[in-house]
């Protein structure tokens, strides 16, 4: 046996009493967690020199640890034996739930970007919330989202580390609470780094009042416990939204408050109470505005624990902070109102105002009248996005054209102010997780024909180019495909009991449920294929299987209602023996990272289909393209750089673009394309000629006007899926005629996969360092 297998059985011996065939998957995964754990805990635990980069994040969407930490630790084979000689599944810990603290892109980025700084020797730190409950659990009855609370620490807590002695005490009006840190070792690949992801759990300073109890006050004796518990009890499960709720604010200032004091605690331990050169110690990485609340509180306790001067505060804080925008979607931009935010937090607010005043003077001496536009104080809001970017140094949008929007159209007056702190990061994903991890067989290709450098230097994949001209390899690369989708039928079987046509062509999108993602364009185009089917002026189609996966917000009615129509849709084609022989629809339930994994191997197609400028960047379409599949897509967000770097002509790029939207804005009108057009009519009247059931609801109704008539609240058709209807339809039927060519498709594919070296996070992260950390 190996040092490792060893080790795993004294774990199960020593703290189950049990061996390895005997125990059950808890038992199993606690033990090898903490055996790998051991492996790694010296390098852990060696002091961090230099100037160290924090990513402040309200999310974390780490997903299953155990096999890309056994991966990074090079653990995983052995592992696998043991198993395999104990007689149990290589798949057993499929059952453990997913670290699930995040909702999107925007937590699985910061979860990639851990990885990549790890793998490349960065000193990056992640600070966020360790939350009771992670984004909701899905699964449908009658075709409707129901939600279900995620108990994942069900499973034991194996990668994380409870540092009691490192707690801090955050006060809000006449509340406060310890936030104990929970710390978990980012390991990189090979395991030279080993980082720490720091996770704040809110806890009472008085778990249970003892006077109370006695005067049999139950509920009052216990209520400090459940007020404080209530700060990081559950994630928000919005996603590209905010919520503005008091509860949000206070887990904001909570996590933000405690990392910062705790970095103060650790500067003060090597250079004591003068904080002048903090900046030279640390960067801090604001992920979107929601710990913004951090400016001003560092700017309190550098002014209260260190003793400095407004401006020489400002300075410091200005120099340690920089600001990632996620999003331009208006509804995502954080605002509180002023009473929320004085009352939450009475103990900052003074120190708002005092960036206030300073703004006021800057604009003053600048010149600039139209001071609306700018105050972080406005018209009894609190602006977080400008706080964001008056009081930080650098501002980056996460693709180019996001970064060319906010400087444009989003945010021009302070492009206009303060052009020098724009810049780009187009977002990445680790190639250890989305490709080596959950295409091994793809990885075992690539690296027999390039060596494995390409693991921890993805530009290296560009050498791969030239077996799209090899036969041989376009015909393994399909043999491969084919194995994902067997792998997937297998695991949809046992998730969602579903039965895949493994011969089919495979459509995937999956991503979070919002209109502006369009999934409900997705699934009309599928209907106009079912019609054009069933009339016969579709012939020739070659036999697909379309596949969904989102996760609606759990208040978000239009989204729910978009889940139910598809899934409609879905029961409509498939049970019609006319069709499915050609066509398939599937919706599965409980889209999350481990599905991911499952997923975007399989697919043929990747779906991203966003209304031109809304979405920021997207990465799930970075990671369908390093798996092998063309990217079916708008010209929005990554997409663009995706295509530019692999060929138009290898992907299938359709619809309007920014410039035609923008033109078109103020005289777009969806009821004449829908008067004029027949088929855009046929699949809209689906919503409420009978043809599909809501069940009464009344959502398909609310989605008909939504599309034709708007509301007080938004324009018709908002993001012009009845403009796109007819290009993608046609685009789609494209790539069907050619997917019939299986060669030249994978040609197309090998393409793909061989122009994804930038895509990697490795990239995005070394600019992080080099551009705005200075590290
Ligand atoms: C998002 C963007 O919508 C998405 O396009 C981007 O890839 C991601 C990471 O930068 O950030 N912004 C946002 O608010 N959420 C996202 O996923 C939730």
């Amino acid at each position: 046996m190996q040092p490792f297998q060893e080790a795993i059985v004294k774990k199960l011996k020593e703290t189950y009493h049990t061996e390895p065939a005997k125990a059950n998957t808890k038992q199993l995964y606690n033990a090898v967690s903490a055996a790998a754990l051991d492996t790694c805990w010296d390098t852990w635990q060696r002091p961090v020199t230099g100037k160290t980069a924090c990513y402040f994040s309200a999310e974390f969407l780490l997903g299953r640890l155990i096999h890309s930490n056994l991966l990074n630790l090079g653990l995983l084979d052995e592992t696998e034996a043991l198993l395999h000689d104990a007689g149990i599944s290589p798949n057993v810990f499929e059952e453990v739930e997913d670290d699930a603290l995040g909702n999107g892109g925007l937590g699985r980025l910061a979860a990639c970007f851990l990885d990549s700084a790890a793998t490349q020797g960065i000193p990056l730190m992640g600070y966020g919330i360790r939350y009771r409950y992670g984004l909701f659990k899905q699964h449908f009855t009658y075709g409707c989202q129901q939600e279900e609370a995620d108990n994942w620490l069900a499973w034991g807590d194996p990668w994380s580390v409870r540092r009691e002695e490192e707690k801090v005490r955050v006060d809000f009006g006449g509340q406060s609470v310890w936030a104990v840190p929970y710390d978990m070792p980012i390991i990189g690949y090979g395991g030279k780094t080993v980082n720490t992801l720091r996770l704040w759990q809110a806890e009472a300073l008085e778990p249970f009042n003892f006077q109370l109890f006695n005067a049999q006050k139950y509920h009052e004796a216990v209520q400090q416990e459940n007020d404080a518990e209530a700060i990081s009890a559950v994630l928000y499960p919005n996603d590209d939204t905010e919520a503005g709720k008091r509860l949000r604010l206070k887990q904001q200032y909570f996590f933000s408050s405690a990392s910062l004091q705790s970095l103060l605690n650790a500067y003060t331990a090597q250079f004591g109470t003068d904080y002048s050169r903090f900046a030279e110690q640390y960067a801090i990485q604001l992920n979107d505005t929601h710990p913004t609340v951090s400016i001003p509180e560092l700017l309190r306790l550098l002014m209260t624990q260190g003793h400095m001067a407004f401006e020489e505060a400002f300075a410091v804080v200005q120099q340690t902070f920089a600001y990632t925008n996620h999003t331009i979607m208006a509804e995502a931009l954080e605002k509180w109102s002023l009473p929320l935010f004085q009352s939450v937090l009475p103990e900052v607010y003074p120190y708002v105002v005092l960036l206030q005043n300073r703004l006021s003077n800057a604009l003053v001496q600048k010149q600039i009248s139209d001071t609306w536009k700018y105050n972080l104080i406005q018209d009894g809001m609190v602006h977080m996005a400008r706080m964001a970017i008056y009081a930080t140094h650098s501002t980056n949008g996460v693709a180019k054209i996001h970064t060319e929007i906010i400087k444009h159209t989003a945010l021009p007056e302070w492009y206009a102010l303060y052009p020098e702190r724009f810049n780009n990061k187009t977002n990445g994903v680790t190639q250890r997780r989305w490709l080596k991890l959950c295409n091994r067989e793809l990885a075992a290709f690539i690296s027999d024909r390039i060596g494995t450098g390409w693991i921890t230097d993805f530009s290296q994949l560009a050498k791969l180019k030239p077996y799209a001209e090899d036969a041989a390899s376009r015909e393994q690369f399909l043999r491969i495909k084919r194995e994902k989708k067997n792998q997937l039928a297998d695991y949809m079987y046992r998730k969602d009991n579903f039965g895949l046509n493994t011969e089919n062509l495979f459509d995937i999108q999956v991503k979070r449920l919002h209109e502006y993602k369009r999934q409900l364009l997705n699934a009309f185009s599928i209907l106009d294929t079912y019609f054009g089917l069933k009339d016969g002026r579709i012939r020739d189609f070659y036999p697909t299987t379309f596949i969904f996966g989102a996760k609606a917000a759990p208040g978000y009615v239009r989204a729910k209602g978009i889940i139910k129509f598809i899934n409609e849709v879905a029961n409509l084609v498939n049970y019609d023996n006319a069709v499915n022989r050609v066509m398939q629809v599937i919706f599965v339930s409980n889209y999350n990272v481990s599905y991911a994994e499952k997923l975007i191997p399989a697919a043929d197609i990747s779906e991203q289909i966003s209304t031109a400028g809304t979405e920021a960047s997207g990465t799930s379409n970075m990671k369908f393209m390093m798996n092998g599949a063309v990217t079916m897509g708008t010209y929005d967000g990554a997409n663009i750089e995706i295509v530019q770097n692999a060929g138009e002509e290898n992907n299938y790029i359709f619809g309007a673009r920014v410039e035609d939207l923008e033109k078109i804005k103020d005289t777009y009108h969806p009821k004449a394309l829908y008067e004029q057009e027949p088929r855009i009519r046929r699949v809209v009247d689906t919503l409420v000629d009978g043809t599909l059931t809501d069940g009464g609801s009344g959502w398909f109704r609310e989605l008909y006007d939504s599309l034709l008539e708007g509301a007080s609240w938004h324009k018709p058709d908002n993001y012009y899926l009845l403009q796109d209807f007819l290009p993608y339809c046609d685009a789609r039927l494209r790539a069907n005629a050619d997917y019939r060519n299986r060669d030249a498709f994978a040609k197309k594919c090998l393409l793909n996969i061989a122009a994804a070296g930038p895509f990697t996070s490795d990239r995005t992260i070394r600019q992080y360092a080099q551009e705005i950390w200075h590290l």
